[in-house]
């Protein structure tokens, strides 16, 4: 049974909802282990005014019986404290465009009479149930021992130092401050940037980095374009609002090296193959090598400018200004709980792919019986074929 979730809401509407349909039997799963992630993607400085008025807290409707998961499809729901504010009032269309949102194309697309349709399911206040969905996947990737986290690597042109820190050690401290940051030296500069910038009225982006420890080797396949992890990693990432570029590795920084310097060399270490550097990020032809997975993405600055920006007013025809609607100033720090989630939805998908099975009971020893990266693995004997007679 493969892994999938669609998400359902506008950004005021009542709720909120998701289903989650794969997870197999047995996970022991309450709400506060949702509620706990939901908290983190509220928390981050340079957040707008709506995270002041939400608490955002998750119902699990179906699937799970007795605090666990009966692997039927899991429903899950936020309610929007904002709606009562919007509950049978008129409100005014939205006319003029923002450049780089959903705005232009959302109208075009759909025909929409007002902007606002567009505004209410495009919104980043949809990525709350993707964090709720995601949480049930980290918790599920938590009972074989794989850590997803992540932290910020820059923001605007501030940019952190990680040199000598273990990927564990980022994400412990990322969340010892409020813009994500492992590096307390840049955190401090990172917050003095986005003041800066909420001073200026505008908005700021940034660079995160998501990484994912203990997966084992073999998830993903070479065998097929749409089987290969790197390539369902990436539109997982991408799918996250204002994310318009990722990398697996060091993607952009290997294209300035020559092929000799820019792959981690094979090594052996009391028969088990190790690799000194992690410059591939984790995979290799489209399959996990059993090493820390890095995805890095970048966020632009979102749409939502308090200063004005050109557009058209497609009411009246006439070139004028953006007007403003309540929003983030830099949501780069809100954003690592959102593509964690995408990126553990991604790894539940392959490892549930790997393992087969519908219940953890039935997972827990094919997991226990993967191959890892030992030469005893290995069954080649170096025999000479003919493979096309
Ligand atoms: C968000 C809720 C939204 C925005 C923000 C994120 O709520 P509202 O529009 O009522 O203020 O603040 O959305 C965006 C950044 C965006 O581009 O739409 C949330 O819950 O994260």
């Amino acid at each position: 049974m493969p892994l999938r979730f669609l998400t359902a809401g506008e950004s005021h509407g009542p709720a909120l909802t998701a289903i989650l349909e794969g997870i197999p039997a047995g996970l022991p799963l309450d709400a506060s282990i949702i509620n706990f992630e939901l908290a983190r993607r509220q928390k981050g400085y340079g957040a707008g005014g709506r995270m002041k008025i939400e608490k955002d807290t998750a119902q699990i409707l179906s699937g799970v019986m007795g605090g666990e998961t009966t692997g039927a499809p899991i429903a899950l729901l936020v309610e929007n404290a904002d709606h009562a504010k919007w509950k049978g009032k008129a409100v005014e269309p939205m006319t003029a465009p923002r450049p780089g949102h959903a705005d232009l194309t959302g109208a075009v697309k759909y025909g929409y009479r007002d902007l606002r349709p567009a505004l209410e399911r495009s919104s980043a206040r949809e990525t709350t149930m993707r964090v709720a969905a995601g949480a049930v996947c980290k918790h599920f990737l938590a009972q074989f021992g794989i850590l997803v986290g992540g932290y910020v690597k820059s923001i605007g042109e501030v940019e952190a130092d990680f040199r000598g820190s273990s990927y564990r050690v980022r994400i412990e401290a990322a969340e010892k401050n409020d813009v994500r940051c492992p590096d307390p030296v840049a955190a401090e500069k990172m917050r003095a940037h986005i003041e800066q910038i909420i001073r200026q009225k505008d908005t700021l982006g940034g660079v995160l980095e998501i990484v994912a420890l203990n997966v084992p080797p073999g998830l993903g396949s070479f065998a097929q374009w749409d089987h290969r992890l790197e390539a369902r990693l990436a539109q997982a990432v991408l799918s996250v609002q204002a994310i318009k570029g990722v990398e697996i590795g060091d993607a952009f920084e290997n294209t300035k090296l020559p092929g000799t310097q820019a792959h981690d060399a094979i090594k052996l270490e009391r028969s088990s193959i190790q690799r000194p550097t992690n410059r591939a990020g984790g995979t290799e032809g489209g399959v996990t090598n059993g090493q820390p997975l890095v995805i890095r993405a970048a966020m632009k600055p979102i749409a939502t400018t308090l200063t004005p920006q050109q557009t058209v007013d497609l009411a009246t025809g006439q070139e004028g200004l953006t007007r403003y609607e309540r929003s983030d100033f830099c949501p780069v720090p809100r954003a690592v709980p959102i593509l964690e989630a995408m990126v553990a939805f991604v790894l539940a998908e392959a490892l549930i792919e790997k393992l087969g099975g519908d219940s953890l009971d039935e997972m827990r020893p094919r997991f226990e019986t993967l191959r890892q990266a030992t030469l005893q693995d290995l069954p080649m004997d170096g025999t000479p074929h003919v493979w096309w007679p």
